[in-house]
């Protein structure tokens, strides 16, 4: 596509009920959306970064920042690209991947929807709705957790993922299978909150039967997590960890990560995500997809990559209703524990501009 002008759009979303992992606590979605506005028609893209810099080191106002001043020139002065093409034109600035893969996604938006095809389609889809899991926040006490998965198992959500840390975790877990029963999927994610120092701790994990532990360690440290997966029956997931292909392969061939969490943003974008998926089907190595509390807008690219012949595992892909009151576009609804991909042009959704003007906490941004 032919790029004209690049916009960026801040909004908050107030979330349904707190979300609290073991870097904290969130109230509200702190959005940073792209448009790209090209000689085809527009598109729209989801930059997922978190409002502060405590999941990973990037953060919104950080990633507008490294947009306005490094990425949107880039792409500006390449002018004529295809979504391919995209990490390459932004590759002479190091990092910033959930940036680069907002921009990406817009582009790609673009292009499809000018092609009418849909981001399905275009990842080469292999099923038209996917199985949905969902994540559960740490919770005020064990019955509150309790009567918050019961109310998610009974919409029917596939899996139940409970976030963990120290001082929460054995109990907790052996609450939640105690009353789901040995059969449901259940597996917990620490995001990075132990050191390997909890090894032993750790190992308490195999009494609950887990489809897998999520992250227990700091992103950079694949050691600590080889050592874990070797003092543990419960497979060892990477997420936090996994920031491109070569990461990805590197991990599985030393034996730190048995299931992959993939998620676009983390990666640089959709491409790449796809390229590990890849590399994870032709080694074995289940993946999965995970989530970061997107809007319908994201959420809407996140099923169309779920739906990939690897992804063989429950996905934290949940319906609108368990983060927002109001999607930023059409509801993603459960039915049978799923989500439908879309099958429109594009992300196949439509970006409620009148919402975006509603719940903008900055002014918008046109770059040239
Ligand atoms: O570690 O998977 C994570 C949300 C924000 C940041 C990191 C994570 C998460 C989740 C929620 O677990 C996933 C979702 O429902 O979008
Ligand atoms: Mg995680």
């Amino acid at each position: 596509v032919e790029i004209e002008a690049i916009e960026l759009h801040r909004i908050a979303m107030p979330l349904v009920r707190p979300f609290e992992t073991s870097f904290g606590r969130q109230t509200a979605r702190d959005v940073l959306l792209v448009r790209v506005l090209t000689a085809q028609g527009e598109g729209w893209g989801e930059c997922v970064a978190m409002a502060d810099p405590v999941y990973s080191s990037e953060y919104v106002e950080g990633a507008a920042a490294v947009i306005r001043s490094y990425l949107a020139p880039a792409l500006l002065a390449a002018r004529t690209v295809r979504a391919a093409e995209v990490s390459s034109v932004l590759g002479g600035t190091i990092g910033h991947r959930m940036a680069k893969a907002a921009l990406e996604s817009a582009v790609l938006d673009a292009q499809t929807r000018a092609a009418d095809i849909s981001f399905g389609e275009y990842f080469g889809a292999v099923r038209p709705e996917v199985d949905c899991g969902v994540s559960v926040g740490i919770a005020p006490s064990i019955e509150a957790l309790l009567d918050e998965v019961s109310e998610y198992s009974e919409a029917g959500y596939r899996r139940i993922k409970l976030k963990i840390k120290p001082g929460w975790d054995l109990e907790p877990v052996a609450a939640v299978r105690s009353m789901l029963g040995p059969d449901a999927l259940l597996q917990v994610d620490a995001n990075t909150a132990y050191t390997v120092a909890d090894i032993d701790h750790l190992r308490g994990l195999d009494d609950f039967g887990l489809l897998l532990v999520e992250q227990p360690f700091v992103e950079e440290d694949i050691a600590a997590h080889v050592m874990l997966a070797k003092a543990i029956d419960t497979p060892v997931c990477l997420d936090e960890s996994i920031t491109s292909t070569a990461v990805a392969i590197d991990a599985i061939e030393r034996d730190a990560t048995s299931i992959v969490n993939i998620k676009a943003g983390r990666v640089g974008g959709y491409l790449e995500a796809i390229r590990i998926h890849d590399a994870c089907l032709e080694r074995d190595v289940a993946v999965w997809c995970g989530g970061m509390l997107e809007t319908g807008l994201g959420r809407a690219a996140n099923v169309a990559l779920a739906a990939l012949p690897g992804f063989t595992l429950p996905g934290d892909t949940s319906a609108s209703d368990r983060y927002f009151a109001d999607d930023l576009t059409e509801s993603f609804v459960l039915v049978d524990g799923r989500l439908a991909v879309p099958s429109g042009p594009g992300t196949g959704v439509t970006v409620r501009t009148e919402l975006v003007a509603a719940w903008r906490t900055r002014p918008a941004e046109l770059l040239t």
